[in-house]
């Protein structure tokens, strides 16, 4: 091997190290950040919640919320979809990078995700049977903050209802879901 070929050899391994370096130090940074999520999902939630435990997951993919435009992915999951009728414990848990909340309504007469979005991004309120909004707590609050669980208690009669974000656009972009009490 000449010279040059051998210098070309060593610039090439010395980059594959720096490559894998890369690769290491990211997956440092990945792993302290999934640690530190996971103390904070587990110790935040009531302890004796009352009634049927509907647990709803408020996740994002990150990113801005650009005015309207549907650029973002948003979704709110409720497990069950359904129960019986009387008191329900509804366990909201941000695992998205964003605030979020969860409100509880009757279903719009057209359907879930139907209601109008205002200039602001927000629908109307009004009517709501409660929410749950508040970082590592119960009721209304400010927005459940990333990696944390609010929790609301209420008593729902038979009927179709919508469980909804409305933190600026996220309902516009889709963050609402069917849930009925039978
Ligand atoms: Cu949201």
């Amino acid at each position: 091997m000449t010279k040059r070929g051998a210098g070309l050899l060593v610039i090439i391994g010395a980059v594959g190290l720096l490559s894998l370096g890369t690769v290491v130090v990211l997956g440092n940074v990945q792993a302290r950040l999934d640690g530190a999520q996971r103390p904070t999902l587990a110790n935040c939630a009531p302890s004796h919640p009352q009634g049927a435990v509907v647990n709803v997951n408020l996740t994002d993919r990150g990113g801005m919320m650009m005015g309207g435009g549907n650029l973002m992915m948003v979704s709110v999951v409720a497990s069950p979809d359904s129960v019986p009728s009387g008191t329900v414990t509804f366990i909201a848990t941000n695992t998205g990078t964003l605030n979020h909340e969860l409100l509880v309504l009757p279903a719009p007469a057209d359907g879930v995700g139907t209601r109008v979005v205002g200039s602001d991004g927000k629908i109307d309120e009004a009517g709501s049977l409660g929410e749950a909004s508040t970082s590592c707590g119960r009721g209304a609050g400010k927005g459940i903050s990333p990696g944390t669980t609010s929790w609301v208690t209420l008593h729902l009669a038979p009927g179709n209802y919508e469980l909804l974000c409305d933190e600026p656009w996220h309902y516009a972009n889709g963050m609402f879901t069917a849930f009925s009490v039978r």
